[in-house]
């Protein structure tokens, strides 16, 4: 039985386009999809169309399918002030959707699937505790032990854009990484081939390169770069070095413009001057 995970998409489809290609040569019995298709990116409903017209892949929530779904609840309260103004990208891509989310709010949490013995592959975006509790591949045993109770054979996890595969006790457990969004400083593309062989479980880490030039193009094209805000900034420019930018930029900042005491867009842009970055001409 061979399984493969992709995550955290990211609305970026030349890297969805170079996974699906590779799969077809792999010819998987599952693939499942761990959440995060959408948001933080430049083609989310482009990426979100294109696993939907999959007819046998397996798709699950991620932390940023539940922030788009946000919006559709109506609240016109958060339509105003400086959380909004911080978190308006997923506002930008829930517009992209037309906000047409139902059937992104009708995705799951949660998938098993069983091996012949009856051993169990469990896949959550993050852990057993939310979609936003990240394993890493440096977590202690006694943390991730917590985080994937009770114990599967295979706990698939992703979130964090940083894939691994490690044993803890008796789970082997595997970040697939992200598709569209590394950020373990390698730019290509990545996902989790998972086997079941020979009374075993094996997994492994596919990274492949794609496009990154249409991609870079989306980013202007689909009007994210001028129309998602200030956050969307930093996320291109997380998503051009393959490194984090969005969390330690939030570190920094996110108390301050949440209190007034800095405007949102001064903060990202002496946040990138001082970092040596500056968005790209197009
Ligand atoms: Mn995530």
């Amino acid at each position: 039985m061979k399984i493969a995970v992709l995550s955290d998409i990211h609305g970026n489809l030349p890297a969805l386009e170079a996974v699906a290609e590779h799969l077809t040569a792999w010819r998987p019995d599952h693939v499942v999809v761990n959440g995060d298709t959408v948001n933080r990116g430049p083609s989310s409903l482009a990426a979100w169309e294109f696993v939907q017209a999959q007819p046998s892949w397996q798709l699950l929530k991620g932390n940023h399918e539940a922030y788009v779904i946000g919006h559709g609840n109506g609240n016109g309260e958060e339509q105003n002030g400086r959380l909004f103004a911080i978190n308006y990208m997923s506002y930008w891509t829930y517009l992209q959707h037309r906000g047409e989310v139902e059937e992104l709010a009708q995705l799951t949490d949660s998938l098993s699937l069983f091996a012949p013995d009856g051993s169990e592959l469990r896949l959550r975006h993050a852990s057993m505790k939310n979609n936003r509790d990240g394993i890493w591949p440096d977590s202690a045993d006694e943390a991730v032990r917590v985080q994937i109770a009770p114990p599967p054979a295979v706990f698939a996890t992703a979130h964090i854009h940083w894939p691994f595969v490690r044993q803890v006790d008796q789970t082997l457990v595997v970040n697939s990484g992200s598709v569209g969004t590394p950020a373990d400083g390698d730019f290509r593309a990545s996902y989790a081939q998972i086997e079941w062989r020979s009374g075993e479980w094996t997994a492994r880490i596919i990274r492949l390169p794609y496009d990154r030039a249409c991609t870079r193009q989306d980013y202007a094209d689909s009007g994210f770069l001028a129309e998602a805000g200030p956050v969307g900034w930093l996320v291109f420019h997380e998503w051009w070095l393959a490194d984090g930018v969005v969390y330690p930029w939030l570190a920094r900042y996110y108390e301050a413009v949440l209190a007034g005491e800095i405007a949102l867009e001064t903060a990202v842009t002496n946040y990138l001057s001082e970092q040596g970055l500056s968005l790209p001409r197009f």
